[in-house]
């Protein structure tokens, strides 16, 4: 931690010395009472949906009231750009540790890059990296998001008999996140393996409820015979469902639309209890703990892998009761 002291007071010595002569002013860095105090960096891709603001709360509840560590946490509204500044901050800072949760896969070679040469530990939390050199990055804790859309088309195949015909909307997620690839590259997988499976269209919903309403409201203007909706976050398939509300479509159990969704939240739950969604995949997003342990691991020069998945599991309305959606964290 004395790094992070000498390497803030320099810094802010230099840039004060550079914006008194510039007129401009600048906050010094987050500042610990204690330079044994161990600093993390955060970078959070966003605020975007229920299962991001479970997972940055999971973050702060198990770093922020611990007298060992201090917490910054940058959020990046989605905005690769953002990121990078944030991290390019945490550099200047000298900082002892930084999480990343990456917007999307590609354009992290360079940063990690310089965070590699700065001697900064990294963890890649939730989605994944593309880098020509995982010993960019010490590990990636997250989802098996092939493994998500797996577990949707299998309940489906069950669903649907062999020769029936099937129209399929397909809401995706932020282009080019680990998890709206995964999930999409199972749905397609699917399709090619069912010639009576039919994607009608691939809407953009980059993970959020206002986008989902957006270009669902849209394409049921022109169009409105689907089976199934195959959503790949909550906020979108709440989204979708208000312009299916909206346009007179029955979803659900015993309705025309068969909804699967990604992320299993309480609120989502709480709908396939009911019966208005058919399936909840999980998406576990409290990864608080397991990164602490992580970290630790790494201070005591323990050995730590270089990928770790969370556990998960898929939810319909047979197999929940009221008393497990009201048991949810998030
Ligand atoms: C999945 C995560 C996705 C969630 C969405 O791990 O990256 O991003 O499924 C969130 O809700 O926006």
């Amino acid at each position: 931690m004395r790094r992070f002291f000498d390497k803030a007071l320099s810094i802010f010595l230099s840039f004060a010395f550079v914006c008194g002569m510039a007129g401009c002013s600048f906050r010094p860095a987050q500042e610990t009472s204690d330079p044994d105090v161990y600093v993390i960096g955060f970078s959070q891709l966003g605020s975007e949906s229920d299962w991001r603001i479970a997972n940055t709360k999971s973050m702060n509840d198990t770093f922020a009231n611990n007298p060992d560590y201090e917490l910054v946490i940058d959020n990046a509204r989605q905005q690769q750009e953002n990121q990078f500044a944030a991290v390019r901050r945490y550099i200047l800072e000298g900082v002892d540790f930084i999480i990343i949760a990456p917007t999307v896969e590609d354009g992290w070679q360079t940063i990690l890059t310089e965070v590699h040469d700065a001697g900064i530990p990294v963890i890649i939390m939730d989605r994944s990296v593309a880098v020509d050199d995982e010993d960019l990055y010490l590990t990636n804790i997250g989802s098996d998001f092939l493994r998500q859309g797996n577990l949707a088309v299998e309940w489906l195949e069950d669903e649907i008999p062999e020769d029936t015909e099937i129209k399929i909307l397909h809401l995706q997620g932020t282009i080019g996140a680990t998890a709206q690839i995964q999930r999409t590259k199972a749905l397609e997988d699917a399709v090619a393996k069912h010639p009576n499976w039919e994607i009608t269209s691939q809407l953009y919903g980059d993970f959020t409820e206002a986008k989902a309403y957006e270009v669902v409201t849209d394409y049921l203007k022109e169009n409105s015979d689907i089976d199934v909706l195959y959503s790949e976050n909550d906020n979108m398939t709440f989204g979708a469902m208000r312009a299916l509300d909206e346009a007179g479509i029955s979803y659900g159990n015993g309705g025309q639309v068969k909804i699967i969704t990604f992320d299993a939240t309480k609120e989502a739950l709480q709908y396939c209890h009911d019966g208005k969604i058919n399936l909840c995949v999980e998406c576990n997003p409290m990864f608080g703990p397991r990164v602490k342990e992580l970290i630790e691991n790494y201070r005591n020069g323990l050995p730590i892998p270089k990928h770790v998945y969370v556990d998960e599991s898929a939810y319909t309305t047979q197999n929940i009761t009221q008393e497990f959606v009201d048991s949810r964290e998030y």
